[in-house]
């Protein structure tokens, strides 16, 4: 038995089966299957080890699992595959799991256009959808069809990945509404969502409770739950209005740091735990670190790591990219907090395509805690965004030292820019207008295609210019919507080490640029950075959290953020910077 198919995966199988069934009008069983996925999804233990110990008789003891199920379980375990399952995908030419995933279609809508509009797969609906024939099925209407347009709509564009930053509010909100159930000790949102990956999947949330039927009555029949896929004891799984899926599961005190651990991932990181755990002895799975029958960790995260000889590690630096080799060493970065931004180097204000005053955006800083904040708003070529040119940025230059007075001593109003970076290079104001600003951005806003070779040498020419101090949004790339331009990324970081010119952190969640892995290539190369909110509203400087969670996903310590030093230090950084040029 090479293969190590989780409960979860069998479960999906065994649904899956059901669906093929039902839509096969066969009686009885579609019901049969789904009752055997919700048990084995419910089990304590992993099928696995059930097998093992006992064999296809220990299977069928399993609640809900008859003979015939438990055959094709054992098949599952043993090859990974279900002859059974194939055959029945082969009979139904239907592509179940595709179609599930579009908005508000379930098993019982997908046969029915089958059987009336063979639609097979996402092509045929979007072709049914357009050519207005689902409208006209009983039960379905002009509404629903335009609904599908729209839910294969946004499943091309985003492959189905929701971005962290509509996400991770939606998330928090929900942990607050469990935390207030009589019996709740604690719930957090695990998964990629406590990792903060750029993109979400799907939400889990994990539940201290002893009483996890209340729970889960109240969790599966919240208001932005379209339909509920699975509904047991100690786990269930919605799919939401939104199109996003939300798994919940209910564990004991004891069990707690085990399943957070479990439930945080990367599964790349778990898997690599677990077999440290084995070399050591022990056994780790969701429910504790045993020893024996012993269970001898379990209960916090922190002592599970301790057990297994390594450092904690934070969840956004668990996706098996070295950390463990560190943390085993004990020689982990201590990564930059959620409350060390002392400043913020890119907003944009009225002067352009921001919605509010300078005034307006000072204040903003000041309810984040920030003790400096730059205001960098747009530049000539950037026509339709209303960009400064060399007079008006003078005068915003005069209304930002009037502001100045009337805040000192609460928050310090940087005169900034974002300059476009030309075509050639070249920047969209002149250098003695540059030289009077605290913080000079540039960034690329045109010319998105040009070859890698010009671009590198175009962005590298703007570094090049003493005034500029750091680029903004590096890649320009936009998630699920714009591929980066193409741009030698090592070479503009050997450059940026040689020329001290910063390389920003956008914070915006559509953006998230740099990613991960440029942060970290930074850092190797001693290139520092910025987080930065590219607020274009007050409300937005709080994206500057995202920005934090991006950079600590890049391991990136307070040292290596300059806005995260105080304000002389930074402004001292600059100008050494500027003077090495
Ligand atoms: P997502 O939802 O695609 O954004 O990414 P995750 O990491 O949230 O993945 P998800 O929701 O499939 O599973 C949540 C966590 O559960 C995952 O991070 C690690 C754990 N997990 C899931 N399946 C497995 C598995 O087969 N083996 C192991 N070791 N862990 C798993
Ligand atoms: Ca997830
Ligand atoms: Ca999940
Ligand atoms: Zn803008």
């Amino acid at each position: 038995m090479g293969l190590s198919i989780s409960n979860l995966e069998i479960a999906r199988i065994l649904r899956e089966i059901g669906e093929y069934l039902e839509m096969q009008d066969v009686p009885f069983k579609p019901r049969a299957y789904e009752k055997a996925a919700l048990a084995i999804g419910d089990l304590e233990q992993e099928a696995k080890e059930i097998y093992k110990s006992g064999g296809l008789k220990a299977l069928e003891k399993i609640s809900g699992v008859g003979v015939s199920i438990a055959e094709k379980i054992e098949e599952l375990l043993e090859t990974g595959r279900s002859k059974y399952f194939e055959e029945l995908k082969k009979k139904t030419p239907v592509n179940l799991s595709e179609l599930t995933r579009v908005e508000g279609l379930g098993p019982k809508s997908i046969k029915k256009l089958y059987k009336e509009l063979d639609v097979k797969n996402i092509k045929d609906l979007e072709k049914a959808a357009t050519s207005g024939k689902i409208r006209k099925l009983e039960g379905f209407g002009e509404k629903s069809e335009q609904k599908m347009l729209t839910g294969i709509e946004f499943l091309k564009k985003t492959g189905g990945r929701f971005l962290l930053g509509n996400t991770l509010p939606f998330a928090l909100m929900i942990e607050e509404r469990l935390k207030k159930l009589p019996g709740v000790e604690k719930a957090i949102a695990a998964g990629s969502i406590r990792r903060r990956k750029e993109t979400i999947g799907d939400i889990d949330i994990l539940v201290i409770s002893k009483k996890p039927s209340k729970v889960m009555d109240y969790f599966t029949s919240m208001p932005e739950v379209a339909n509920v896929i699975v509904s047991g004891g100690t786990k269930s799984s919605v799919k939401l209005f939104s199109g996003l899926n939300m798994d919940l599961r209910v564990v004991l005190p004891e069990s707690y740091g085990a399943a957070l651990n479990y439930f945080t991932g990367s599964k790349d990181h778990n898997i690599v735990l677990r077999k440290l755990a084995i070399a050591k002895g022990y056994k780790l799975n969701e429910y504790g670190l045993f020893h024996g029958e012993k269970r001898i960790a379990g209960k916090t995260e922190e002592e599970i790591y301790k057990v297994l000889g390594m450092e904690y590690i934070e969840p956004e630096m668990r996706e098996n990219t070295g950390e463990i080799e560190l943390a085993l060493k004990h020689k982990l970065p201590k990564l930059i907090g959620y409350g060390d931004m002392r400043g913020d180097l890119q907003t944009q204000t009225k002067w352009t395509d921001g919605s509010d005053s300078i005034e307006e955006m000072a204040i903003a800083g000041i309810k984040v805690g920030l003790e400096y904040i730059a205001i960098t708003d747009h530049t000539k070529r950037l026509a339709m965004t209303g960009g400064l040119d060399d007079k008006k940025i003078l005068k915003q230059m005069a209304e930002i030292d009037m502001l100045n007075k009337k805040f000192a001593g609460k928050i310090k109003i940087l005169k900034g820019t974002e300059c476009d970076i030309l075509k050639d290079g070249t920047l969209d104001l002149p250098d003695n207008i540059l030289s009077k600003l605290d913080v000079v951005g540039a960034s690329v806003h045109s010319f998105f295609n040009l070859p890698e070779a010009y671009q590198t040498a175009r962005i590298k020419r703007a570094m090049s210019n003493q005034n500029v101090d750091i680029i903004f949004h590096p890649t320009g790339r936009l998630i699920n919507r714009r591929d980066a331009y193409k741009v030698d990324i090592d070479e503009i970081i050997s450059y940026a080490k040689k020329t001290g010119t910063v390389l920003e952190v956008n914070a915006e969640p559509n953006r998230l640029d740099f990613k991960d892995e440029h942060i970290r290539r930074c850092i190797d190369a001693g290139v520092k950075i910025s987080i930065d909110s590219d607020a274009h509203s007050a409300e937005q400087v709080g994206f500057l959290e995202l920005g934090i969670a991006q950079a600590r996903r890049g391991w990136a310590t307070k040292n290596d953020v300059i806005n995260a030093w105080p304000l002389e230090k930074m402004l001292r950084f600059l100008k050494s910077a500027a003077s090495r040029k």
